[in-house]
């Protein structure tokens, strides 16, 4: 690929700056998306770059301060297969749920456990406005639960008792001060 090619296309694609806990823009209820027009469809492309640059496999619209209900999702092995959620509905969820390891790109370096379904069915626009559901299970449906939190201003520390989200709480505090410095 030609280096003006390259140039051409970075200029299309941005990593857009993540908010981090406990910054409580994160906990602003996102609105629907009225239309997937334009605008959305750079953030749908600015929000895959930024997931990817970040190794994530997720990443909700709240996480780049949009509060409007838009994710993205990758969890295929050779990051090629993107999935996009624009103003998701959940209509079913199984019975059984399962406590699950989960990280945060919003909460970097802490994991935990969370209980989550272990299948969920969600009804949703895709990155053209057209509507779709996905029947997930595993990884995906963690995924989505996660990411649909976040569009409810929820973060995965908030299932924690408070004695770890403090802890969690003073912790980030003093590595965004260190990061200041
Ligand atoms: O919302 C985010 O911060 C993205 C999460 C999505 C996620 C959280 C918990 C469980 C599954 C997905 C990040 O991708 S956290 C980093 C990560 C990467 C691989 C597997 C688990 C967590
Ligand atoms: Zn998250």
């Amino acid at each position: 690929m030609s280096l003006v090619l390259i140039l051409t296309l970075e200029e299309f694609m941005a990593v857009l700056p993540l908010l981090y806990f406990p910054d409580p823009k994160l906990n602003t209820v996102a609105k629907p998306v009225q239309a997937v027009d334009a605008r959305i469809k750079q953030l749908i492309v600015d929000m895959l770059d930024t997931m990817y640059d970040a190794k994530g496999i997720g990443l909700a619209a709240t996480q780049v301060n949009v509060h409007e209900q838009l994710i993205v999702i990758d969890v295929s092995e050779d990051r090629d297969q993107a999935l996009v959620l624009i103003n998701p509905q959940t209509v079913w969820t199984s019975s059984e749920t399962h406590l699950n390891e989960e990280g945060c790109l919003s909460v970097p370096g802490i994991y935990d456990g969370v209980q989550r379904f272990d299948a969920i069915k969600v009804v949703a626009l895709d990155g053209e406005g057209k509507s779709r559901t996905v029947e997930a299970d595993k990884l995906l449906a963690v995924c989505i639960q996660h990411e649909m939190d976040h569009l409810m201003g929820k973060v995965f520390v908030e299932y924690l008792s408070p004695l770890k989200r403090n802890r969690i709480k003073k912790k980030m505090i003093k590595a965004q001060r260190e990061d200041a410095r």
